[in-house]
């Protein structure tokens, strides 16, 4: 027993992961995954790592020094099960079973009810990063116990991404509180990815720029407040040109978008805590609606004409700019709002200062802006919503006039912008003294009988809607 850390499954995620962790100090990385051919590709390829190899999992449980310490990276669903099970048969009471693929958190919860009796810790690790960030460095997410993360906690601080010298990694909570984490990251990526791309819809479509100008505005909007990882990649997507056509890739591309799932999951998550996060739920719409090739081209066979596109000034870009820039602090508080009412829900002590710093580097949506969350939830962790911090306020009041000429335009020019337009939506629903909303509950009240709260008075009303229209107080609410 060699090896201070395993890693099951050797894919791209798992290797990578092997691989970062076997390049830092004092670490002795034991390897197993279920085809054996795959194991012995990456010891040829990775010498250098001295990596523990094992063909059985009896032989790459034996190679772990107690307490043991595995990273399953495989397929979520049923090879997680399958291996955890593996797993679980072998190891003793205080060993740590750590499961960094995307898991379901509900899944985690389960996983860890399953496994707490054996005295083994099972802890869900939400990692972020793809890739690249597995090998040089992930945003990583762990649930689990506390005492587990005494032992696991100084692991994946050597191999997490560092931002401003801080490791991109915190205990998040127990049991799920990992892997929900990373699902909600994902659904601010979702949202995130929308903005930035009906950015690049208006830029063209309204302000007539080509792929390879609107990259140089992308570029310059990265030295700015609108700095992220993702602005940076939209730039270099942008003046990629398709070496078979000569054209703009983005112009070869079907604009058909795909999704793995866990944009979904924040949605309906969201939808059962009653947590509104329109832009993420637009996201993962607009998503549906592009693969929908053949209600497109019905609607475009009756629709023959589109609008005129409407003049945009000459200062449309930093009108973009701005639109998007308030946009986005409106994902992220609707982001941060589901992960309030996950901890709430599940009983997990979730610090939103230390998640907002953890995806400063490392993850997907890592971006300087992250940085304003942390200070806002540092100075106040009971802020009602993102928008109230004062950094925020300032700065969607200093872009609101820009977002809704932005969001006018689209109307008028007949460009799709769900995410601009539902983030401001949102944000005056928030922000009128009175919404519609009274009208629905007097329509619930005449249909159903609900009952309503009245403005002036405490208690709980219904109308006789079908008798002489009095008003009754409904006792015990
Ligand atoms: P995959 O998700 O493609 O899974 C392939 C691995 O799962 C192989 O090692 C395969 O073993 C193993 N496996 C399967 Br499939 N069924 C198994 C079973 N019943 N028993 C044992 N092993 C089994 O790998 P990946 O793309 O490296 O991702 C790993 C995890 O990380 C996933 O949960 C993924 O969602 C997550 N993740 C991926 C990314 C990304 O960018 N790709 C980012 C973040 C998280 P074999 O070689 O014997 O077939």
């Amino acid at each position: 027993a060699t090896a201070n850390i395993g890693v099951v499954g050797l894919a791209v995620m798992g290797s990578n992961l092997a691989r970062n962790l076997a390049s830092r100090e004092g670490n002795t990385v034991a390897v197993y995954n279920r085809t054996y051919a795959r194991t012995e590709e990456l010891l040829a390829e990775h010498p250098e790592a001295g990596f523990v190899a094992s063909e059985t999992i009896d032989d790459f449980v034996a190679s772990l020094a107690k307490p043991r310490t595995a990273i399953i990276m495989v397929q979520a669903g049923a090879g997680t099960d399958a291996v955890i099970d593996q797993l679980v048969e072998r190891f003793e009471p205080g060993d740590i079973i750590v499961d960094g693929g995307n898991a379901n958190f509900h899944d985690t919860i389960a996983r860890e009810q399953r496994i707490a009796p054996t005295g083994i810790h099972f802890v869900g690790a939400g990692i972020s990063g793809g890739e690249e960030g597995a090998l040089h460095g992930p945003s990583i997410m762990p649930g689990g116990s506390a005492e587990s993360y005494e032992t696991l906690g100084p692991i994946l601080a050597s191999i997490a991404a560092v931002a401003e010298g801080e490791p991109c990694v915190t205990h998040v909570g127990t049991d799920g509180a990992g892997h929900f984490v990373k699902m909600i990251h994902n659904g601010i990526e979702y949202a995130d990815m929308q903005l930035i791309a009906e950015a690049y819809d208006l830029l063209r479509t309204v302000g007539g720029l080509q792929p390879a100008a609107i990259a140089d505005v992308f570029a310059g909007w990265n030295e700015g407040p609108l700095e992220s990882y993702l602005i940076e990649i939209t730039a270099e997507v942008l003046r990629q040109v398709d070496p078979a056509t000569g054209r703009p890739f983005v112009d070869i591309v079907l604009d058909q978008a795909g999704s793995k799932g866990t944009g979904v999951w924040t949605v309906q998550n969201a939808l059962d805590l009653g947590v509104p996060v329109g832009g993420i739920g637009e996201a993962v719409f607009a998503r549906a609606v592009s693969s929908k090739p053949a209600q497109r081209a019905a609607v475009q066979r009756i629709v023959n004409s589109r609008p005129t596109v409407q003049e945009a000034g000459t200062s449309f870009a930093d009108d973009v700019a701005k639109a998007l820039y308030a946009s986005k602090v409106v994902a992220y508080a609707q982001g941060f709002d589901a992960i309030i009412a996950g901890a709430e829900k599940y009983g997990w002590d979730i610090h939103k200062d230390r998640i907002a710093k953890i995806w400063r580097g490392g993850c997907i949506i890592r971006a300087q802006f992250l940085n304003r969350i942390a200070e806002a939830y540092d100075e106040n962790p009971d802020i009602a919503t993102l928008l109230e911090a004062p950094y925020f306020a300032q700065a969607v009041a200093d872009g609101e006039a820009a977002w809704r000429r932005v969001v006018a335009t689209a109307a008028l020019s007949g460009v799709p912008v769900p995410g601009f337009s539902s983030a401001l939506s949102y944000y005056d629903s928030l922000a009128v003294k009175r919404l519609p909303a009274a009208l629905v509950q007097g329509q619930r009240d005449f249909f159903g009988a609900h009952t309503y709260k009245r403005v002036d008075k405490p208690g709980t009303f219904h109308t006789l809607w079908s008798g002489d229209r009095a008003e009754v107080e409904v006792p015990g609410h």
